[in-house]
């Protein structure tokens, strides 16, 4: 059941990102590496929590779309950005070459720099619309910015090794990881009318915490910032049972939550 709703969500984004793809006019080769990013083997998870919570709240599929797909074009920008040598340098990215690898610095740059730039121009077209979709895209940009994710990796790529405190992961991760988590479920709420914002927030807040801890379980690098360099495995996995009880706390007022709760237990799980 889980999976065929998730796979359900999963089809509604990527016939409509297909659609939006067929529009992308640039040269030949930036159109080309745009693409590889954005379709070569993404777990989806940010634009499926959008659809979700949108539906969960009774919105219509068609306002929460232009935003999924802009928020999947920043986190895109912000992998292809993030494995440049300049970064984490990275040869590999989804068991693929990179995009600098396959297109080259200069190339990948820029077609990170389209994709923040198409998600820009998607959130201004779709904020004409009203008020809702202004505060929508102003929470996107909120949380992919200065205030949110660029501010993580800042911290992440000037941090030296012996400094790591529970304060500064904890700061990280918030920042880097957590806020593209909370965007799409915010975001699906401020569209609904900030319909159950409060406890969405409190829910994509943890859940967001989660995502990196056990990214962290299955991604143990000497050189980067982990959660296992400040806990222990079996601390960890505590502290990942209690994030996933104030998930679910916050879940408790709102109605047909149950894809909600089985998306929180498989990100808890999860092997990829
Ligand atoms: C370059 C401004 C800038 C930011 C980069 C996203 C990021 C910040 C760095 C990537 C490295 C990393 C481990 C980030 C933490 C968030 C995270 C776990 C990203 C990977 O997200 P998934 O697993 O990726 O959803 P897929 O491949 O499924 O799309």
């Amino acid at each position: 059941m889980f999976n065929e709703k998730y796979n359900e969500y999963l089809k509604l984004f990527e016939d409509y990102l297909q659609k939006e793809i067929e529009k992308i006019n640039c040269e030949k080769v930036l159109k080309e590496s745009i693409i590889y990013s954005l379709t070569t083997g993404g777990k989806r998870i940010r634009p499926v929590l959008m659809i979700a919570v949108n539906d969960v709240l009774g919105g219509n599929e068609k306002d929460v779309l232009p935003f999924a797909l802009a928020l999947e074009m920043i986190h895109t920008y912000s992998l292809i950005h993030d494995d440049l040598p300049a970064m984490d340098n990275d040869d590999f990215r989804r068991g693929k070459p990179s995009n600098h690898k396959k297109f080259g610095e200069g190339v990948a740059i820029l077609a990170g720099d389209s994709l923040l730039n198409i998600a820009c121009e998607i959130a201004i077209k779709e904020s004409f619309k009203g008020i809702n979709q202004l505060k929508a895209s102003e929470f996107l940009f909120y949380s992919s910015g200065i205030k949110g994710m660029i501010n993580g990796q800042a911290i992440d790529i000037t941090y030296q090794n012996d400094t790591l405190d529970e304060k500064t992961l904890l700061k990280v991760i918030e920042n880097k990881t957590a806020r593209l988590i909370i965007a799409p479920v915010v975001i699906a709420s401020l569209l609904n009318g900030s319909k159950h914002y409060e406890e969405l927030y409190d829910f994509s807040k943890s859940l967001g915490f989660i995502f990196q801890f056990t990214d962290d379980l299955l991604d143990d690098k000497e050189e980067n910032i982990n959660s296992l360099k400040v806990y222990s495995k079996e601390e960890l996995l505590k502290i990942i049972e209690e994030y996933k009880n104030n998930c679910l706390q916050s879940l408790t007022e709102i109605e047909n939550n149950k894809f909600l709760i089985e998306l929180t237990n498989y990100i808890c799980k999860r092997k990829v």
